[in-house]
């Protein structure tokens, strides 16, 4: 049997230090069962890379190997490409996609550096297994330096319907670098019908078995495999020292009260603003929670360099200030909006003194904030998670409040449904999608993958 190498464009850490997340622990976890090598950027931006400098580390099994890339990738390739064009298209916003701008041939170039640099390190057994958006047409470049070997995609974010990826300017080509691969894997069923369809549409496919397309003369496998948490693992979290701390800070302050609870990276698509206008209209519109209820959302930065990043902090801050404005009283603070992370087992204890999880992404490949805040309730009195039903977690959560984000009106009666939920019923939805994300865990969705793919 030969390794597995995972490329993805950061790389877990093989220390547990309590700040990865689940996903990287159960990949580092896979690789340390077959031997493996997870490849990727290190986080750095310097000319080191690009000259042909990794950095290795090694433990039990599990090489590391990070690259540098330079200041000139970092701008088209990250900065651009990837998170100014894919990502805002992918995630339906062709309203801020930036489509002509010259990041394409920075985005080309780093993944052909990669793949020359990944090149000597594969042999002829291993399976390669590519992550996400950064990397779409990895397989093709490998392909064109002769590897043979079977090659893997998963997609973490969402691919949208065939007239909204054909706004992307030469979206043929980029999709038809995709075909290089044996195995193309999605979040839900919805994305990957959508492939389906564009290559149906665009590329003459043809669907000759359930999952296989035929295509350009080759035959590629494209399937759901919706991703999962640590679920067994998170679920002690709460009661860890960090997490009962911030269960007993949060009881305190909160007495009786009932707090809901969203956490986010600040990210358009998250529908964090929207999220706000919900909570007001609750207040507005059933008054009897004025002074009983808050809403906490915590919300560190990302890619502050993009500018649509940088402005909805500033629309947060506004907001939080006018709901609160307009609702406080000298004992009661309805927002606390908080601009920075919190440990994993923190956010635990947190999630598990919520009475309310509340994740209303506008479109989200997964979520994996709706499944943490399930593992982290308490059995016998759990929260209520209402969810978007634009996040790929709402086809498997269906236990869960299901609302449409953009109304602060279907949020709002969302929100009262919640609260005034009885006990019988939120022990009985919890118990079903708690059983159903224990048994599709990170570990063996990450298992799954290995397994179709051919390993
Ligand atoms: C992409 C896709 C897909 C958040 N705040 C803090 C913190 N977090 C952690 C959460 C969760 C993770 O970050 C966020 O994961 P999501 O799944 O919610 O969203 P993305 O970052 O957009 O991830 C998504 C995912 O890939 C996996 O395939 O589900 O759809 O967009 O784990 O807990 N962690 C800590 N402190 C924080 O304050 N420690």
């Amino acid at each position: 049997m030969g390794k597995l190498i995972i490329v993805s464009n950061r790389v877990g850490s093989l220390k547990d230090t309590g700040k990865a997340g689940g996903l990287a622990v159960a990949l580092v976890d896979v690789l340390r069962e077959r031997g493996g090598v997870w490849f990727g950027w290190s986080g750095a931006v310097s000319d080191e890379g690009t000259f042909g400098e990794f950095k290795i580390e090694r433990s039990k099994q599990v090489e590391l190997v990070q690259l540098d890339i330079n200041k000139a990738d970092y701008d088209e390739y990250y900065a651009g490409y990837a998170n100014r064009t894919l990502w805002p298209i992918l995630h339906y916003r062709l309203d801020i996609a930036e489509f002509d701008r010259p990041f394409e041939e920075g985005y080309r170039r780093v993944n052909e550096r990669f793949a020359t640099r990944l090149k000597p390190l594969i042999k002829p057994d291993d399976l390669i297994w590519v992550h996400d958006y950064h990397f779409l047409p990895f397989a093709s470049t490998l392909r064109a330096m002769g590897v043979e070997n079977r090659i893997g995609f998963f997609l973490h974010i969402p691919f949208p319907s065939p007239d909204i990826i054909t706004a992307l300017p030469r979206h043929g080509a980029l999709i038809r670098s995709m075909l290089a691969y044996d195995l193309i894997g999605f979040q839900t069923m919805r994305d990957r019908n959508h492939f389906i369809d564009y290559l149906v549409q665009e590329q003459g496919g043809r669907v000759v078995d359930d999952d296989v397309v035929s295509v350009y003369g080759r035959e590629i496998t494209v399937r759901a495999f919706p991703i999962g948490i640590d679920a067994t693992g998170f679920a002690t979290f709460p009661d860890s020292p960090e997490g009962k701390r911030q269960q007993q800070r949060i009881r305190q302050a909160q007495r009786d009260r009932a707090q809901i609870v969203g956490v986010d990276r600040i990210d358009y698509t998250k529908g964090i603003p929207h999220r706000f206008r919900g909570f007001e209209r609750l207040l507005e519109e059933y008054p009897e929670n004025r002074g009983r209820v808050t809403f906490l959302q915590i919300a560190p930065s990302s890619r502050s360099e993009v500018d649509a990043y940088a402005d909805i902090q500033r629309e947060l801050e506004g907001l939080a200030g006018q709901i609160n404005g307009r609702f406080a009283d000298v004992d009661w603070t309805p927002i606390r909006f908080i601009a920075r992370g919190f440990p994993r087992k923190a956010l635990a204890g947190i999630y598990r003194a919520s009475r309310i999880g509340l994740v209303t992404p506008l479109r989200d490949g997964m979520n994996l904030v709706a499944k943490e805040y399930l593992a982290a309730q308490d059995p016998e009195n759990p929260g209520v998670l209402v969810l978007s039903r634009f996040a790929g977690a709402a086809e498997e959560l269906r236990e869960s409040v299901i609302v449409n984000p953009y109304s602060a009106a279907e949020v709002a009666a969302a929100l009262q449904t919640a609260l005034q939920m009885p006990l019988d019923e939120r022990k009985s939805r919890h118990a079903l999608m708690f059983e159903r994300i224990v048994r599709n865990d990170a570990h063996n969705w990450a298992t799954r993958y290995i397994r179709a793919l051919g390993g």
